[in-house]
């Protein structure tokens, strides 16, 4: 079933060049497609709203401050279950403990700078599609 998801470059991939790598890999799977895509600095009530379920946790703030501190790639990415496929290929949230060949277990090592967010579910991916593309349809 073909669906969307939200995909975020975190700063830290941009900073480092990593925008066209990541993004080849999630265009070359077979049948997804990047059907939006916009360099974009989030302001933090932008941020406020994405990471909500975050709020009060010890590593709220410090991310907040990470994901406003420098341009991210916004996009959305439609395809066949792509919200499990994407996830997939990013790995798990701990880059040490992400496997090689996924992109956070083959680029990261800190967990706050994780080089991408991926919906992690429909119902997500509905909500944050309308925070960041709210005139995408
Ligand atoms: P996910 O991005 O893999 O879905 P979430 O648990 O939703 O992971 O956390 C959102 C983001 O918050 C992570 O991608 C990471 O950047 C950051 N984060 C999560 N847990 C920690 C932590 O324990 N320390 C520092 N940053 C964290």
């Amino acid at each position: 079933m073909s669906e969307r998801t939200l995909v975020l470059l975190k700063p830290d991939a941009v900073r480092r060049g990593l925008i066209g790598e990541i993004t080849g890999r999630i265009e070359s799977k077979a049948d997804w497609a990047v059907r939006a895509l916009e360099l974009r600095t989030l302001d933090r009530s932008t941020l406020e709203q994405h990471y909500s379920e975050h709020v009060g946790k010890p590593f709220y703030e410090p991310l907040v401050e990470f994901m406003a501190s420098g341009p991210s790639v916004v996009m959305v990415v439609e395809g066949e279950r792509v919200i499990e496929g994407v996830r997939a290929l990013a790995g798990p949230t701990d880059p040490i403990a992400a496997p090689p060949g996924s992109i956070r277990g083959d680029f990261g090592t800190i967990v706050r700078e994780n080089l991408i967010h991926a919906s992690d579910s429909a119902e997500s991916a509905e909500r944050e599609l309308k925070i960041f593309f709210p005139d995408f349809s």
